[in-house]
């Protein structure tokens, strides 16, 4: 449902008049930040902070909390990096959010959302993103290298999202993807568990940082996957749950 309706989004704003997202864009020519290299950072936390209003899974999560005073209190509680939710149909986001927080944020920011058509990835550059979420259960090995290639030539770096290993073996590859996200989650019935990232670590070769997705809550979680392997933890509930997200957030680092 999610990506049929984010097909039809697109080509609706395609339909629209030229599109000059690269003559606008503050962002077009500025150098990205690294998500991979501040992941690996030792002196920061490996997380990566999302903000997230609602979601399929939970319905609202967070109507109030403002994208600024959200996104800079994250980083200045010491996560790495922000994901920043642009689909509004499902999750409540917005393309504002992105370049609200890009405004007030000097680290590394994941636009997440669904892409499924190259403008989504200069869409992406456009609004200020160092880095894209290419999801591996609704895209085929093709599309991934395609996409990948795209956001690669703007300086954006790929987490590639997968559940399984099939979609692992189906996806993966060094021209497209920079980081591989193991989703706890699986999209179809919404369960959560953190074996998924557990069992999948060892798989994942060693040059693409390991970056583990949903349902983390604890610095237990947390340092449990970092010991097989993974440098990046992208956490969005537990924090969103609070009226303050990045006071949940400063108590966990
Ligand atoms: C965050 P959680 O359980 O901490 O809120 O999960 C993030 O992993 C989740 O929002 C997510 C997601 C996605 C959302 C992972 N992959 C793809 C939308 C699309």
């Amino acid at each position: 449902t999610i990506i049929a309706h984010k097909r039809q989004e697109v080509a609706d704003r395609l339909s629209l008049a030229p599109v000059k997202l690269l003559e606008k864009s503050l962002y077009m020519n500025s150098q990205p930040l690294s998500l991979r290299h501040y992941l690996l950072r030792d002196d920061l936390s490996g997380i990566i902070a999302e903000f997230k209003r609602k979601s399929p899974s939970k319905g609202i999560i967070n109507a109030h909390a403002p994208v600024e005073r959200t996104t800079l209190g994250y980083m200045q509680a010491g996560a790495s990096a922000l994901s920043v939710l642009t689909d509004s149909e499902f999750f409540g986001g917005k393309n504002e959010d992105l370049t609200t927080a890009r405004r007030y944020n000097f680290c590394p920011i994941l636009r997440k959302d669904f892409v499924v058509d190259e403008y989504q990835v200069l869409e992406a550059k456009s609004l200020g993103a160092d880095a894209v979420l290419l999801i591996a259960a609704v895209l085929t090995g093709e599309e991934v290298l395609r996409l990948g290639r795209l956001a690669k030539s703007l300086g954006l770096e790929v987490l590639l999202e997968i559940h399984n290993a099939e979609e692992l073996d189906k996806t993966l590859h060094p021209d497209a993807v920079s980081l591989v996200g193991v989703n706890n989650r699986n999209l179809h019935d919404f369960s959560v568990s953190l074996d998924v990232s557990g069992e999948l670590a060892q798989r994942i070769p060693d040059e693409y940082v390991k970056v583990t997705e949903s349902g983390l809550t604890s610095a237990a979680d947390i340092e449990a996957l970092r010991a097989v392997g993974y440098r990046g933890f992208l956490m969005g509930e537990t924090f969103m749950r609070h009226a303050r997200p990045e006071k949940a957030c400063a108590a966990l680092v």
